[in-house]
């Protein structure tokens, strides 16, 4: 961001695309106001990942229809990303290559699970791949970017936040939320400062 450092991607870094389903999009169960308009610049960091043979991972919320975080079961939450529903699909105009590694989360209907590593295999197909850096983008800054750039820091990754590919839900939060991963180690990253 200072311009002070260009990242190099290389094989053993990891892309983490948080989130990007149809239902945290404007018109969605659950919009993200103008979570759309990362779309671009995420496709910009997968062409960057993918020229560099690095891991693109998209993780997804997968919640069976009756998901505890789901106003009818007391949550906080609308009914979204309900499994096999056009909702839970990702935006069909994100350019995820073929071979983009999909985590499925909080799939167990009485436990949330915000961050991508949380009951997933994430943690172990990173480490088998040699993985020492990720970077992460996607949806909501405040939730579930938040908690996976946690679980990222605790796991000892050295975990990027790219921070023009992110869109929380509220924006104090969101904010609070960058300051916050900041504290925790976390480095802030854009487009410009990475190197194919
Ligand atoms: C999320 C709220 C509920 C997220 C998931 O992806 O940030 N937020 N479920
Ligand atoms: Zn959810």
């Amino acid at each position: 961001m200072n311009h002070l450092a260009i990242v190099k991607i290389r094989p053993i870094d990891a892309l983490i695309i948080v989130d990007m389903q149809n239902d945290f999009m404007p018109g969605g169960a659950l919009p993200v106001e103008n979570a759309t308009t990362i779309i671009p610049t995420i496709n910009r960091y997968i062409k960057v990942f993918e020229d560099s043979n690095a891991v693109i991972v998209a993780t997804r919320d997968w919640h069976p229809p009756n998901h505890i975080s789901f106003n009818i079961r007391g949550g906080p939450w609308p009914p979204h990303c309900i499994q096999n529903t056009k909702g839970a699909e990702f935006h069909p105009l994100l350019q995820l290559p073929s071979n983009t590694v999909v985590v499925s989360k909080a799939v167990d209907e009485d436990k949330e699970a915000y961050s991508g590593f949380d009951s997933t295999e994430l943690a172990s197909i990173l480490s088998d791949r040699g993985v020492k850096r990720v970077f992460i983008c996607g949806v909501a800054t405040e939730y579930c970017v938040r908690a996976t750039a946690i679980d990222a820091i605790r796991l000892g990754f050295q975990t990027y936040i790219l921070i023009d590919a992110i869109k929380g839900i509220n924006r104090m939060k969101s904010e609070k939320t960058i300051n916050e991963l900041l504290d925790y180690g976390a480095i802030m990253l854009e487009v410009g400062d990475l190197k194919g």
